[in-house]
């Protein structure tokens, strides 16, 4: 995982020589990553999700800037990556079909170092705005793990992964016991503190690469588990942690501390249902049976 303070830039240009200048040029700003044509531009673009910046050359042997342009604003995963075309093509038309394609800028060469280095120190600063503001976006304020909205965009992805890679998914809706009687008790400063704590608990249990932890709403938890995972185990380890930060809750008819019921489905790839929002659904109808079994318990399903 790169510095997530320090943007990555990648400078595109067949001649050696532009390379090692813009290069110099930028070696203070960013982490800089070269390549010499379309082709391997596009490559390196693949390999590397965290570029924020391209400079890029227009005319190169084989593929030329606007058809890599044209290729990344194609791509979903490439579409919002900035790109300063750095050209000798000064014509007007030239400008504006770089722009109408989609290019953030545009800068002449040979190149005035000292325009280039402020148009691309802009550009960088308002890219990592961008960056902070969405991962404040996907961010519960409460506890600092992911918010529903990303959960929902990522489970979105899990499904469309699923089914690609026949892989299965694993979902679980995990519910705080008594709770209303928490805040009533002990207070909603409390009750925040506990959720505080209860989030960072499970975000610690489900930690693979791809696993997600989020706070679905009040005080209900969603954890996503993509691939082949022991759903159970990972649910009991959770339930068992919450219970030993020992948060004490007298008015719990369950038990004398905090607790959390858990609900967990594992939807092979090909039994995968159409919407996500019943795949929800179906984690839900389980949790609600843990619930009705006496709380402080995992069940889970397979279908
Ligand atoms: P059950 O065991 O059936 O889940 O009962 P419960 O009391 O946990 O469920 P209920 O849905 O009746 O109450 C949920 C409570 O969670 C109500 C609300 O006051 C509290 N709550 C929801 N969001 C927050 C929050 O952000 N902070 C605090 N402190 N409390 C919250
Ligand atoms: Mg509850």
């Amino acid at each position: 995982m790169n510095d997530l303070t320090t943007p990555t830039v990648l400078i595109v240009d067949d001649e050696p020589m532009n390379r090692m200048a813009l290069a110099e040029l930028l070696s203070g700003e960013c982490r800089l990553l070269l390549a010499k044509d379309g082709a391997s531009a596009l490559q390196r673009v693949a390999d590397e999700p965290d570029i924020s910046l391209i400079l890029l050359d227009v005319s190169m042997p084989g593929m030329g800037g606007y058809e890599v342009l044209r290729r990344l604003r194609a791509d979903a995963r490439t579409a919002d990556i900035g790109v300063i075309f750095v050209t000798g093509h000064t014509d007007e038309r030239d400008e504006e079909r770089g722009l109408l394609l989609g290019a953030q800028d545009y800068v002449s060469k040979p190149i005035r170092p000292a325009i280039v280095k402020a148009r691309v120190r802009n550009y960088l600063k308002l890219a990592m705005q961008r960056r902070e503001l969405e991962r404040l976006s996907q961010q519960d304020s409460l506890t600092g793990i992911a918010n529903r909205r990303h959960f929902d965009e990522e489970l979105a992805r899990a499904c469309r992964h699923a089914r690609r890679s026949q892989e299965s998914l694993s979902l679980a809706m995990i519910d705080v016991d008594h709770f209303k009687q928490y805040n009533d008790h002990y207070g909603h400063g409390a009750g925040d503190d506990a959720l505080r704590r209860i989030a960072h608990t499970l975000a610690g249990v489900a930690r693979r690469p791809y696993d997600l932890v989020a706070r679905y709403g009040g005080e209900e938890f969603v954890l996503l588990l993509p691939g082949v995972v022991d759903v159970e185990a990972v649910l009991e380890q959770a339930r068992r942690e919450v219970m030993q930060l020992g948060i004490a809750h007298q008015m719990s008819t369950t038990a004398s501390v905090l607790t959390v019921s858990c609900g967990g489905i594992v939807a092979d790839a090909g039994r995968l249902p159409k919407t996500k929002e019943s795949l929800l659904n179906r984690a839900d109808e389980v949790l609600y049976r843990a619930k009705r079994e006496g709380r402080n318990r995992v069940l889970t399903e397979r279908f």
